[in-house]
C-alpha cells in the first residue's frame, strides 16, 4: 500500500505535514546536526524583528511537569543580520530538499511588523511568512492576540504589504480563540497556526523564587495538547481557511489527533529539545499508522472527528 503524506496549507503544498515550531529549534542548522532536513516540510525559525533584540534575563527556561516553560523575550539578530547571515545559511540546508523555509516576524507595534514584511517579499526561498501575534514574555506582548479588533488591525496592515502566503500564529490565552480566528480569517490571513505557548509560572518555594526570571512564560510540551487540540477544533469550526496545529505534539498519533480535529499539518516545538531526530521517527510512525488503518492519503483525515452521540 503507497501512503501519501502531502498535504496542502492553502498554496502551500508540503510533502509531509511536519514543520517545526518557531523558537524551538533555531533556523536550521541547529537541527541539521541531528537529523536529515528532508524529513521536515517546513523550518519555521525563531521570530525575527526589524531591530536585534536581546531578550529577557535568564534563566529563561525551565522543566515543569510533561512540558517547559520559557520566558526568552525575543531575542533575534534582527532583518539585517538575518538576511546577511542566517538566510543564506538556510537557503544551502535546505537547497535539494523539499523543506521549505517559513519567515516567523514580529514586532513592538504595527510599523515594525509592516517593515519585516514588505523586505521579505524581496527575498528569495521564503515559502510563507507566520506572524507572531502572541509571544506571552514582553511587556504589550499580547495586545495584538487577545482582541479580535488588534488581531484584524494587525493582519490587515501586513496583508497589504505582504506578497507571500501570510500564516497567523494565534494564542491561547484568550476568551475565544474562535473571535480571533475569524478576525484573522477578515482581515485575509491565508491561513492559522496555533497555539502559542500557555501563560504560566513555576515557583521554587524554599528559595521564595519563580523559575524564570521574567516570573512568568509560556508553558508548553505533552502539558497542554489538550488544550491546543481544543482550541485547533473550535478555530477550524470558525473559519474555511487551514489551520496549522501546535501543542505537544511528540508521536505520530499525537499528530494525527490533530488532523482529525482539522489541522492540515502541524509543527513540533518542545519535543525537538529532547528528540532533535524525531521528525524522522515521527514521519516513519506516520505511515505505520496509516498502513495500520489502512489509509492511503493522510490529508483524507482531515478534520474527520466524529460528534459523540448525544453531542
Ligand atoms: O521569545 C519568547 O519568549 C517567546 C515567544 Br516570541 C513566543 O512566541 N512564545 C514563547 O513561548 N516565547
Amino acid at each position: 500500500m503507497s501512503i501519501d503524506l502531502s498535504v496542502n496549507v492553502g498554496s502551500l503544498a508540503l510533502h509531509n505535514p511536519l514543520m517545526t515550531a518557531s523558537g524551538c529549534s533555531g533556523y536550521g542548522k541547529e537541527l541539521a546536526a541531528y537529523d536529515d532536513l528532508s524529513w521536515l516540510s517546513a523550518i519555521v525559525g525563531k521570530s525575527i524583528s526589524r531591530e536585534p533584540r536581546l531578550g529577557n534575563p535568564y534563566p529563561r527556561t525551565c522543566e515543569t511537569p510533561s512540558g517547559m516553560i520559557n520566558a526568552i523575550g525575543l531575542p533575534n539578530e534582527g532583518w539585517e543580520s538575518y538576511t546577511r547571515n542566517t538566510l543564506p545559511l538556510m537557503r544551502e540546508l535546505v537547497r535539494g530538499k523539499p523543506t521549505k523555509i517559513v519567515l516567523n516576524i514580529v514586532g513592538h507595534d504595527l510599523d515594525e511588523y509592516t517593515w519585516v514584511a514588505e523586505r521579505a517579499n524581496d527575498e528569495s526561498d521564503i515559502a510563507a511568512v507566520e506572524l507572531n501575534l502572541s509571544c506571552p514574555n514582553v511587556a504589550g506582548g499580547l495586545q495584538f492576540s487577545t482582541t479580535a479588533d488588534g488581531c484584524e488591525k494587525l493582519v490587515k496592515a501586513v496583508r497589504k504589504v505582504l506578497k507571500l502566503p501570510l500564516i497567523a500564529k494565534l494564542s491561547p490565552n484568550v476568551t475565544s480563540v474562535a473571535d480571533i480566528a475569524r478576525a484573522a480569517e477578515a482581515a485575509g490571513a491565508d491561513s492559522l497556526s496555533l497555539i502559542n505557548t500557555v501563560l504560566g509560572m513555576n515557583v521554587d518555594w524554599r528559595k521564595r523564587k519563580a523559575l524564570v526570571a521574567n516570573g512568568m512564560g509560556g508553558l508548553s510540551g505533552p502539558a497542554i495538547k489538550p488544550i491546543a487540540l481544543r482550541c485547533v477544533y473550535e478555530a477550524c469550526k470558525a473559519v474555511k481557511i487551514p489551520v496549522i496545529g501546535i501543542g505537544g505534539i511528540c508521536t505520530a498519533d499525537d499528530v494525527l489527533d490533530f488532523m482529525v480535529c482539522g489541522a492540515s499539518a502541524v509543527q513540533l516545538g518542545t519535543v525537538l529539545f529532547v528528540e532533535p531526530d524525531a521528525p524522522q521517527r515521527i514521519a516513519r510512525d506516520l505511515k505505520e499508522r496509516m498502513r495500520e488503518a489502512k489509509v492511503e492519503k493522510l490529508s483524507s483525515l482531515i478534520g474527520t472527528l466524529r460528534a459523540r452521540e448525544g453531542a
